[in-house]
């Protein structure tokens, strides 16, 4: 076949959306990809004959099941699961459930193929998927969730296994509903094995894991940063979102010397002029964690903080953003008003949470810009040492530990840059570096493995 003869990206993504009607933010993943891609492999005739790319664009398969449980006033509720499998390529399925009201096969879709190249990159052993419900754990007493965790694993169990499918957490899920789901799974197997990832110490979880996704996304714009002559030391950051993730980066950036001036939450964002501490931080943690609070409790906590309803934080004048609360929360127009207002590096700790014309508005403006798949793999690459760990009967150190998630961010970072160059010497696009890094490794496994 003569190169002019593959189909070309339009035609590629008219399939896409004819074959997953109506998922938009699956559509937006698999283009952002795609367009790296395409150009990438058009002189690399096997990736076309044995077409890998629609191949990683078609999920291994999407499981979707009824959930049922009770709430505390005996009332009957009904839930929808999911766990898509997107791709084992390169190891057993690995990624996280969300809990979350939005949750529909579109967004499960889209952070399961996200998945495969970020696991791809950590340089570990893990294929990508990711699972969830539309179930809303706000408000709910600890017995509802424990219920309704239950039910979920009571369908899921079969589906998911230490070798097959090793879920985790995201947004919704924590350390308390792992317990629960942990709990039924070894129940209903009878089975004590290493089948969910961000476990509590107490029974093979590991150090560090819960502070991994954040503290990864500030090593990876560090690293953007002395790449290019720069530091965190002295700069500002704005940061959304007051969860796992936003509060571990805010918690390193003020380790690394920066000043965290911005949380949010759904609600709305509060700005510390005085900069966050870790106190403060601390605070957030146990009210957002443990009290199930809201961030808007922060500005009645701690005087000169001010609180902004319906309202997140992009347009505070800052050095560094770093968005970690969901997707799309970067529109366009946010992007420009952060480039105007001077920000130097953007590292994404959420999943897709920057507007596709946003990050080429980045790029354009030679901001540095760490895309998720490459700045928040540190949580998952952390799983993998947590599996590690479980599959030896050991578990390591926190210092080892550490050191392993700071290697495996630095390594990251260099193959990003690896692939990641422009006509500019001095100007890496970290977006095209992941992509084609990401792509790669499992591109060639499925090689290996013929048409399957
Ligand atoms: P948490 O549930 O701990 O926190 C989520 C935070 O984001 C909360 O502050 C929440 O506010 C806010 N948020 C969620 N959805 C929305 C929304 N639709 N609009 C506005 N705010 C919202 O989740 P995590 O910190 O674990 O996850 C945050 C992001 O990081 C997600 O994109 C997740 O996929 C990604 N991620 C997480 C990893 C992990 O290890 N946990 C690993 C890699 C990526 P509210 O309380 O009001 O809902
Ligand atoms: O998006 C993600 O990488 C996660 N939610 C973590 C997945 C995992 O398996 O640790």
């Amino acid at each position: 076949m003569a190169a002019s003869d593959h189909v070309g990206i339009e035609q590629f993504m008219t399939g896409v959306k004819k074959r997953n009607p109506g998922e938009t933010e699956f559509h937006q993943a698999v283009y952002e990809v795609a367009q790296y891609v395409f150009d990438y492999i058009k002189d690399k005739e096997i990736y076309h004959e044995y077409q890998i790319l629609r191949r990683i664009a078609e999920p291994d398969r999407v499981i979707s099941f009824r959930v049922c449980w009770e709430d505390d006033k005996g009332n009957i509720r009904v839930q929808r699961g999911y766990r898509v499998q997107n791709n084992n390529a390169i190891g057993p399925y690995k990624g996280g459930i969300r809990f979350h009201p939005s949750v529909n096969q579109s967004i499960l879709k889209f952070l399961a193929f996200e998945q495969t190249f970020k696991n791809s990159l950590t340089g570990l052993p893990m294929g990508g998927g990711k699972g969830g419900s539309d179930f809303n754990p706000k408000g709910k007493s600890t017995h509802e969730i424990m219920r309704f965790c239950q039910s979920f694993m009571t369908e899921l169990y079969r589906h998911v296994g230490a070798d097959v499918d090793i879920p985790a957490g995201d947004i919704g899920v924590g350390g308390r509903e792992i317990g629960f789901m942990f709990g039924q799974y070894k129940r209903i197997t009878n089975q004590y094995t290493g089948v969910l990832t961000g476990k509590g110490l107490e029974y093979g979880g590991s150090l560090v894991r819960t502070e991994a996704t954040g503290y990864g996304a500030v090593y990876f714009l560090e690293d953007m940063l002395n790449k290019a002559g720069n530091a965190i030391e002295g700069k500002t950051a704005i940061i959304s979102g007051s969860g796992n993730v936003a509060t571990h980066a805010a918690e390193k950036i003020l380790h690394r010397g920066g000043k965290p001036l911005t949380l949010s939450d759904s609600g709305g964002f509060i700005l510390d002029p005085d900069g966050l501490t870790q106190e403060k931080i601390d605070w957030v943690k146990v009210h957002k964690t443990h009290r199930r609070g809201r961030i808007e409790d922060y500005a009645k906590e701690f005087k000169g903080a001010t609180f902004h309803a319906g309202k997140r934080p992009w347009d505070v004048k800052a050095d560094l953003a770093l968005p970690c609360a969901t997707q799309n929360e970067i529109t366009t127009a946010e992007a420009k008003t952060m480039i105007k207002n001077g920000v130097i590096a953007v590292s994404e700790g959420a999943n897709m949470p920057t507007e596709q014309d946003g990050i080429h508005a980045f790029l354009d403006a030679k901001v540095l810009f760490g895309p998720s798949k490459a700045a928040n793999a540190g949580g998952v690459a952390v799983s993998g040492l947590e599996i590690s760990q479980n599959q030896q009967r050991m578990s390591w150190g926190a210092d080892d530990l550490q050191k392993q998630l700071r290697n495996i961010m630095q390594s990251i970072h260099e193959k990003c840059v690896q692939y990641g160059d422009t006509k500019d010497p001095k100007y890496i696009d970290y977006v095209k570096g992941a992509n084609i890094a990401g792509f790669t490794k499992v591109a060639d496994a499925m090689l290996a493995y013929g048409v399957v």
